[in-house]
């Protein structure tokens, strides 16, 4: 590793404590060097909040040490007034040398103008710095900008023989300690939850975070016609849940009730998403949904628990096309396999 790999290392570490409230803006990390010493570091903390550099810089004791300093940052300084002044405004205030930048911000109001204003005034910028690894740590901050939908990552446990359920929907099997409390954290680290009705009904899941701790995501259900019953965990209003019906029905506390047309598809469902901000929806079935969702292509991860036990009947699993358990772990980038974990 270079040195400016080393030090964008630990921006990137940084960027990752802002995860679970920074969305939908993206996690960013910020160290700041004079000769080989680290002076500042600082990430975006919260969602509305300063961005990354203006915390580094504020943490810097001697200010007269930025003009000669390096500004290693996960993202492109900004360019815009938002909620906060232009980060690269701010850089060139201080007067900084040397700026060195992961990835590149794709947000349109950004986009490659934060990095000309600097070049412009005379700071020499490093660009794609262990760009992959920023890219894969923004995943869903970069494929909400780009796929003007939600970063969707599929969740679901299968039997040796590649059922997730028995015919009366009982799938209890793939409970073990350690795959809930994975769950949970897993839950923790998207904006929402997205169930179809069969598993609202039959499973009656909270999808609230109990083992880990972290945020509760907003829970997703589609109830078409509106057949679920009312005393369903879904519907406590404990946290925030959307109903996407194709009826009207009234709204209250935490429990809103979103009218799509008539027939409407997972596609809809996805478009409001975008427009309510929510970066990233993990779905956790059933297997119509899942299916329906890898059929038309809109997902970006899978992570699938696979269990000792086989059914030998009952509710086939999703099938990703190619993919065979038995020959790989590992098929396709996107899909992640739990194999019989136990703790
Ligand atoms: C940076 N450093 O730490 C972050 C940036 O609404 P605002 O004003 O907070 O602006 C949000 C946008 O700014 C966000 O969509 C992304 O393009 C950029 N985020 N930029 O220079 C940071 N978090
Ligand atoms: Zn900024």
């Amino acid at each position: 590793m270079s040195q400016d790999e080393q030090y964008m290392r630990r921006a990137l570490d940084l960027a990752v404590l802002g995860q679970g409230s920074v969305s939908p803006n993206p996690m960013v990390g910020c160290v700041i060097v004079h000769q080989d010493k680290v002076i500042g570091e600082g990430y975006h903390k919260v969602y509305g909040g300063p961005h990354a550099e203006p915390n580094a810089v504020e943490s810097v004791g001697d200010p007269l040490l930025l003009k000669n300093a390096t500004v290693y940052v996960t993202l492109e300084p900004c360019s815009h007034w938002g909620k906060t002044p232009p980060c690269a405004d701010l850089l060139i205030d201080k007067k900084v040398k040397r700026v060195v930048i992961a990835a590149v911000d794709t947000n349109p109001v950004v986009g490659g103008k934060g990095i000309k204003k600097l070049q412009e005034a005379g700071i020499e910028v490093v660009q794609g710095v262990l760009e992959k690894e920023a890219l894969e740590e923004n995943r869903r901050f970069f494929t909400f900008l780009s796929q003007k939908r939600p970063y969707i990552i599929l969740k679901w446990a299968q039997t040796q023989d590649g059922f997730v359920a028995r015919e009366n929907f009982d799938s209890k099997w793939i409970s073990n300690p350690y795959s809930r409390q994975l769950v949970h954290k897993w839950r923790s680290e998207e904006d929402a939850i997205l169930v179809g009705t069969l598993t609202a009904k039959f499973d009656n899941p909270k999808l609230n975070v109990r083992e880990w701790v972290g945020k509760d995501p907003t829970r997703i259900v589609i109830d078409r016609n509106l057949s679920l019953e009312k005393d369903l965990n879904l519907f406590d209003r404990s946290q925030p849940t959307i109903c996407y019906n194709q009826v009207q029905s009234s709204s209250g506390p935490n429990l809103e009730h979103c009218a799509l047309q008539e027939g409407f598809d997972i596609e809809d469902v996805l478009a409001d998403l975008h427009r309510r901000n929510i970066q990233s929806v993990f779905v956790e079935g059933g297997a119509r949904i899942l299916n329906t969702l890898i059929s038309k292509n809109l997902w970006d991860e899978a992570r699938v628990f696979t269990g000792p036990v086989s059914f030998g009947t009952g509710i086939k699993a999703p099938l990703i096309e190619g993919l065979s358990f038995q020959e790989s772990d590992i098929m396709d980038d996107r899909l992640r396999i739990y194999r019989n974990i136990k703790l």
